[in-house]
């Protein structure tokens, strides 16, 4: 076995993941739900509905104002990968988890349900990866040395339909994979996939994943994305959690690893907590001791990441007043259909910053017993009740989805005659279900139905793999591992073409969003005028601009003739070699002590204010404030002359008081006003002959150390800067008294 282990440190070697993969065995089977940890102490707070946390992790950005903690919601996060290269996903993955996901779920690629059997090897897929033996393992094996690294259980996920669905349920129990979407109405409704076959098969994957303890995730959100008035077929919704859910527990899942894929029906600018609460208020109170899986709405999403947020936040919201179990987190990805490493970084600190931000919520708040809530939740149940027992009625499921009974948008009982129908005879696989023979055998674990092992001496009840001394579940080395059979469409072949950007080792570097070295960037930009106009332009402007197969892949108007937003992607034609780049070195700091010994033996007097127009004093307060850290700590006297300072001020001041040095603080920047009165300063000072005398020092969060030197400061300091970076350069560069 290899002794690769993840460095945290380094970045992850893709080889090392690959290398041997033939003798990897997953270490467990099963699903994990996070610790939960009442009362978690971070940093003086105290948290009511966090799980533990992370040996290892990236916090939030705010983090820093707070110790740097990184406390963890108490619902498993989901992130969905579908990149089409699954050993790029690999380190996507990495990150995800650094990012708070324990859930990674992996989107399969187009076309894939309709294989009648496995894929080998690892061809690229659209829209998602081909699930292979070889693509399973080595994620799982990376994902193993990942919990490891950030401390807590990842679960591994993908998708039990399709025609070959048995057998990537075995493939999954072999391979340790820990959840998986099963739901025989997805094939038939949306795979169009005989319904006979859907459920036959169903009970063998349900079977075998219950074996495996695998979490299952239903399919009935995706009528959510399809119906033309998604939230009028709640009552539709429910009807399709009961049957699967019904389902599962007859081929032996346990209520607690059935998930509903719950999804809030609408989003605002409809009145969606008034839509969407009762709903799923209704959906906990019928289907108790049951999962729910908050999976966010896509459908409506249009244009920026800005608004995939909002409604992700709204959804959550809901997920919190009705404590969803798994918190889903693609919108911005799934929504906009740009599967990159940034959308599920992001996506996670959004489920992270939303849940923890409103962690303790139901200590203070209530949903009303009575009213409107309830009301609304009752006659959704009765609804759904009244649809099922019309389905029961007519004939069944099947005979129900003949009838186009699902899908269709109308509020139950009102139908629009829009549903999806099936034929109980058409669809992929019709006719391919036979009867078992008298003398059929199966001599597997976690086998369904009717399997004569009577005929070889077992008693019924026992495992049928007795029979040839166990089957892969218990001796996996009877698992055929096949490596690849594509010769042209391989990881190997892609790797190799990526070779000089990866890492460790690699000597280029290219901006990247989903694969490496891909070359790909994002650009937003503004033009005023027009959705067209504005999309042609964008189009041009990368071209000018010399990048690649530039596409647009969001517009937004900000006014119909006024304004358009337009964010583009494009490729860069250029690769890096990040020996060559200009890496700027961290600033010099002075020990605190030296600091000290320094200014007590020579004192230095500085003047300091935001000048021109500027009022904002928080950031320079923290940098002279004694109280904050600042340099009067240093000893050094500071004259405060306030906001809004005069550049004429600043400079009289520090001439009147002696000053050694001026600090002028610039947050606002609209047209250049920061380095503009940069300059001011500097010629004033040059004017009055005192500039030679002074050490002029410039800071703002807009602020960079190259252009407030070429303004005319001596140094310029942005964001991040703490009163020692100040204090060394006024030490460093002092020039008189
Ligand atoms: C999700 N973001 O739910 P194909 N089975 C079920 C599904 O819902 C899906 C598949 C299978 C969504 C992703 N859901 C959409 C019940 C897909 C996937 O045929 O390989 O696309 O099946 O996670």
């Amino acid at each position: 076995m290899s002794a690769y282990r993840l460095k945290p440190d380094a970045p992850l070697d893709v080889r090392e993941i690959l290398r041997d993969l033939k003798n990897y065995r997953p270490r467990r089977r099963g699903w994990t739900w996070r610790k939960p940890a009442p009362g978690l102490q971070m940093n003086e707070f105290t948290y009511r509905d966090c799980s533990e946390p992370l040996k290892r992790s990236v916090p939030l950005p705010p983090a820093h104002h707070f110790g740097n903690i990184d406390p963890q919601p108490g619902p498993v996060i989901t992130t969905e990968i579908a990149s089409g290269r699954f050993e790029d996903d690999i380190r996507r993955m990495r990150m995800a988890a650094h990012h708070g996901a324990d859930h990674i779920m992996v989107i399969r690629t187009a076309g894939q349900s309709h294989f009648d059997g496995l894929i080998e090897g690892t061809p690229q897929g659209v829209g998602g990866v081909p699930i292979t033996r070889k693509q399973v393992r080595a994620q799982r094996k990376a994902l193993d040395m990942i919990e490891d690294e950030v401390g807590r259980p990842i679960n591994y996920h993908s998708y039990v339909s399709g025609v070959a669905g048995p057998e990537i349920a075995v493939l999954f129990a072999e391979e340790g994979v820990n959840g998986a979407h099963q739901d025989p109405q997805y094939n038939v409704i949306y795979r169009n996939i005989n319904m006979v076959r859907s459920f036959v098969d169903a009970c063998e994957s349900k079977t075998v994943m219950a074996w495996a303890e695998m979490a299952q995730i239903d399919g009935a959100h995706n009528a959510n994305a399809t119906a033309r008035e998604a939230w009028k077929v709640m009552p539709e919704l429910m009807v399709q959690h009961a049957v699967n859910a019904r389902f599962s527990l007859g081929c032996g899942m346990p209520r607690d690893l059935i998930c509903l894929s719950t999804v809030p029906p609408s989003a605002a600018p409809a009145p969606c907590v008034y839509t969407d609460l009762p709903y799923a208020v209704a959906l906990r109170e019928l289907f108790s001791g049951f999962r729910m899986r908050a999976q966010m709405n896509t459908k409506y999403i249009q244009s920026s990441v800005r608004e995939a947020t909002v409604t992700h936040v709204m959804n959550m919201l809901i997920s919190k007043l009705t404590s969803a179990d798994i918190q889903s987190t693609i919108t911005p990805d799934e929504g906009r259909n740009v599967p990159w490493h940034i959308y599920n970084m992001e996506a996670c600190d959004t489920a992270r910053q939303t849940l923890v931000g409103l962690d303790g919520l139901m200590e203070m708040v209530e949903l009303k017993g009575e009213g409107y809530l309830r009301d609304k939740a009752r006659e959704l149940k009765e609804r759904a009740v009244l649809f099922m027992e019309e389905l029961l009625e007519s004939g069944g499921y099947f005979k129900g989805v003949e009838a186009g009974h699902f899908v269709d948008s109308g509020l139950y009982p009102q139908r629009n005659g829009d549903g999806i129908v099936r034929s109980i005879q058409g669809g992929i696989g019709a006719g391919s279900v036979i009867r078992r023979e008298a003398d059929y055998l199966a001599p597997v674990t976690a086998h369904y139905g009717y399997n004569n092992i009577a005929q070889y001496g077992l008693k019924e009840g026992e495992d049928p793999a007795r029979l040839i001394g166990g089957c892969t579940f218990q001796n996996p080395e009877l698992i055929q591992y096949i490596d690849e059979l594509d010769e042209t469409d391989n990881a190997a072949l892609r790797m190799e073409q990526s070779e000089p950007f990866r890492q460790p080792g690699g000597e280029w570097i290219r901006p990247e969003m989903e694969w490496l070295g891909d070359g790909v960037v994002m650009l937003t930009m503004f033009f005023p005028s027009e959705t067209k106009i504005a999309e042609a332009a964008a189009l041009e402007t990368a071209r000018r601009m010399n990048l690649t197969d530039p596409e647009i892949i969001s517009r937004e108007v900000m006014h119909p003739v006024d304004g358009t937003r337009i964010e583009l992607k494009a490729k860069v034609p250029f690769q890096m070699k990040i020996s060559e780049l200009v890496i700027p070195q961290d600033p010099e700091v002075f020990s605190d002590e030296e600091l000290r010994r320094v200014f007590s033996q020579k004192p230095m007097t500085v003047v300091c204010g935001t000048v021109g127009e500027d009022e904002h004093s928080v950031g320079l307060r923290e940098i002279i404030d004694i109280k904050h850290g600042g340099i009067e700590k240093y000893g050094i006297k500071v004259h405060y002359l306030g906001t809004s300072v005069p550049p004429e001020k600043l400079v009289n001041a520090a001439v009147e008081l002696g000053a050694g040095a001026i600090l002028a603080s610039a947050i606002i920047s609209h047209d250049n006003v920061h380095y503009k009165n940069i300059t001011l300063i500097d010629r004033l000072a040059r004017e009055m002959g005192v500039r030679d005398r002074l050490v002029f020092l410039a800071g703002g969060t807009q602020v960079t150390p190259e252009l407030a030197r070429e303004a005319g400061a001596d140094e310029g300091f942005g964001r991040g800067t703490r009163g020692a970076h100040v204090a060394t350069a006024l030490a460093r560069l002092r020039k008189t008294t």
